[in-house]
């Protein structure tokens, strides 16, 4: 289902609650998606196709440039894309109720060259196997075009309400359907949700995504996004996006009613420590 940045959020809820995912239309406009692409062209450019070594690239893409670090490459992508209010509004409903916070788990580009295979149909869920189990929302991804992202070019293949499905059923292809978008439109999934990249056929032409995605905070992220941003950017950044990028305490959750769904603080720093007390980090 295709929706816009100001569809009313219970819309935006049950949409992504029955099909698993949705593609928000213009999420970001050309002018900011022109400018990330410029902000992030240098480290593209550095980057070899294919993932680190001892990295199967069958499943990242043998020739697919995929950067991360992306919160220090590109301020806009901070300011108009991690802090969307249509997607934090989004996080909000589907991920709080079963955590303190939530906060960002990876963002990359995946650019996918020409040549390159289709992915393998996968869950991003699976990353965390055993919570996966527990069918509750862990996580939400999402892919925004930065340019090309027609069928020809690998646009994502998803299968729809397939989050619903018993992890155990197998996966059958044939009922993938690739989600086109121009630039700026994001496709947003939960992380059950069955997809994976498309395969590029064109002898020339690149699909460019940035990925970014929102994990219940009791959960470690894929990248260690802390270490990339370090206090120094941090301490320039908005409240919200420090938090998101792991320069905040996950907050204790307290259950009056069933201790059994009280959960202590986590990701705490001492008191004493300079960033606590210069405001860097703060400590909930
Ligand atoms: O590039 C895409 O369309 C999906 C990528 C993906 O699912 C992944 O790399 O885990």
């Amino acid at each position: 289902m295709r929706l816009t940045p100001d569809t009313d959020s219970d819309l935006l809820l049950e949409t992504i609650d029955r099909d698993g995912g949705l593609v928000i239309k213009g999420l970001l406009d050309r002018e900011t998606v022109d400018r990330i692409d410029r902000e992030l062209a240098p480290s593209v450019a550095a980057r070899q196709p294919g993932f680190r070594e001892g990295f199967d690239d069958s499943f990242y893409g043998a020739n697919t440039v995929r950067v991360q670090g992306i919160p220090a490459k590109s301020r806009t992508m901070v300011d108009e894309y991690l802090l969307h209010p249509t997607l934090l509004d989004l996080a909000d409903r589907v991920l709080l109720p079963y955590c303190g916070d939530y906060w960002m788990s990876q963002s990359e580009t995946i650019f996918i060259g020409p040549g390159n295979k289709q992915q393998t149909l996968h869950r991003d869920d699976l990353n965390w196997n055993l919570a996966a189990k527990l069918g509750v929302p862990l996580q939400i991804s999402v892919l925004v075009a930065l340019g090309d992202y027609d069928a020809a070019v690998g646009a994502t293949r998803v299968i729809p309400r397939s989050h619903r499905w018993p992890l155990d059923r197998p996966i059958d292809d044939s009922l993938a359907v690739q989600v086109e978008l121009e630039p700026g439109d994001a496709l947003v999934y939960l992380g059950s949700l069955v997809h994976g990249g498309g395969a590029n056929v064109t002898p020339d032409r690149w699909r460019k995504a940035l990925y970014l995605s929102y994990l219940v905070g009791w959960l470690t992220p894929e990248e260690a996004v802390a270490v990339g941003v370090g206090p120094e950017l941090a301490r320039t950044l908005p409240a919200r996006a420090r938090q998101l990028l792991g320069f905040a305490g996950m907050p204790e959750r307290a259950a009056a009613d069933d201790p059994a769904e009280a959960a202590l603080a986590l990701w705490q720093l001492d008191a004493d420590d300079e960033h606590v007390v210069d405001g860097t980090f703060r400590n909930r």
